[in-house]
């Protein structure tokens, strides 16, 4: 078996290829990637000594260049990761968001079609059901919940799952979607809140909340979505989609607390708010549950611990993104090889 995993060098790709490596020994993984500004090759060194993993550095919005890496490599499934992930940065520069996440999205499923392959999924988020309000606790997104986006990023990810719908019912493809909560975890690139804020303690530097920090999101860590996935794509049906969610709701607030106790400094800022920030994620997850089999193992408090040891152990990790310095590092490990 053969996967395609498309922004693996990003955060939750990453982590995505050491959970497929670890639990599928019989597979070969090629993680295709653009290194953009999020993309790390470093978060993938440990896999890049893995025979059965393969790096190739593609964008997907480059048709020719995605159609002629399937012609060779002949993928049986794929999994779309790759996309414009940041929504302040969709808000200061939309176009970007709707090349990669619109257009990539359809070059894949082309060469998807072309080629024959067995299984697109596509990685979506909850933020395409917009949000919820903060005094109904009793209200979950559910599979059905109608899309209503807020920012230029969920409506990119909105716009590309309605044309992987639409492929798979115009064209036939054998497409599904998951859509998820908040992830945690190790790799998370640093402009993100639990690891911006992790770092800023670290380096003495002040917490920016956002508005009144009352904002809540529904938190899951990372090998958890990892495990849903590799589920939705062995078992998961043609066509539908699946919500992965932590059950875990917090405020901005509540995290910001939560890593100053455990880290045992830290003093917060807040700052303006983000444009038409969304006030409340929380997932309805019982039809992966109850379909699937689904389980999330890791508790919140122990998932939190894991990442702050992660940032607390792998700071040449992150003090490389903070300096610019993991830009080098593709140079380093195939330009420079002769
Ligand atoms: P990330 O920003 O950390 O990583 C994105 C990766 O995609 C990077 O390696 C980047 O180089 C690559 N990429 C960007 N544009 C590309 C292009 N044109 N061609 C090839 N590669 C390109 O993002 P993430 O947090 O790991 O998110 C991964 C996916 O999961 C995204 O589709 C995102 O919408 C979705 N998602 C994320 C979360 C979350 O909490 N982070 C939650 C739900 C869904
Ligand atoms: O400095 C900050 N201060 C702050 O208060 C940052 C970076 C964020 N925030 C707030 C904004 C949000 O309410 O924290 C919350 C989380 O912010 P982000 O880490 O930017 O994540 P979010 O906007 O919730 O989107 C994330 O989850 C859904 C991912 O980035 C998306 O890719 C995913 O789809």
């Amino acid at each position: 078996m053969k996967i395609f995993v498309t922004g693996g060098a990003g955060f939750i790709g990453g982590n995505f290829v050491y959970y497929m490596l670890k639990t599928h020994p019989d597979y070969d993984i090629v993680c295709l990637d653009a290194l953009t500004y999020a993309g790390n090759l470093e978060t993938l060194s440990d896999a890049l000594e893995n025979p059965r993993f393969t790096f190739v550095k593609i964008d997907i919005t480059d048709r020719q260049a995605v159609f002629s890496l399937f012609d060779k490599e002949r993928p049986d499934i794929v999994v779309n990761f790759a996309a414009e992930s940041h929504v302040d940065r969709s808000i200061l520069n939309p176009e970007i968001f709707l090349k990669t996440n619109i257009l990539g999205t359809q070059a894949l499923m082309d060469a998807c079609k072309e080629y024959g392959v067995k299984r697109y999924h596509q990685v979506s988020t909850d933020e395409v059901y917009g949000d919820l309000p903060l005094d109904r606790p009793d209200l979950l997104f559910t599979e059905t919940t109608p899309i209503l986006t807020s920012s230029p990023y969920s409506a990119s990810k909105a716009s590309a799952d309605l044309l992987v719908q639409a492929y798979c019912r115009t064209y036939g493809l054998p497409a599904t979607i998951s859509r998820c909560s908040n992830n945690y975890g190790p790799y998370h690139f640093p402009e993100k809140l639990i690891p911006l804020m992790i770092i800023n303690i670290l380096k003495g530097k002040p917490l920016p909340v956002y508005g009144d920090g009352k904002n809540v999101r529904d938190w899951l860590y990372v090998e958890d979505h990892c495990s849903a996935i590799d589920l939705i794509i062995h078992n998961g049906s043609i066509g539908e989609i699946y919500n992965i969610g932590g059950n875990n709701e917090r405020s901005n607030l509540q995290i910001v607390e939560l890593l100053i106790k455990t880290l045992g400094k830290g003093e917060i800022k807040f700052v303006r708010d983000r444009a038409g920030h969304d006030l409340r994620y929380a997932i309805d997850s019982t039809k992966i549950k109850t379909q699937l089999g689904w389980v999330p193992e890791t508790r919140f408090e122990d998932g939190i611990r894991k990442t702050v040891d992660w940032y607390l152990d792998n700071r040449s990790w992150w003090e490389n993104i903070v300096s610019g310095e993991y830009t080098n590092y593709y140079r380093k490990m195939y330009e420079e090889r002769g």
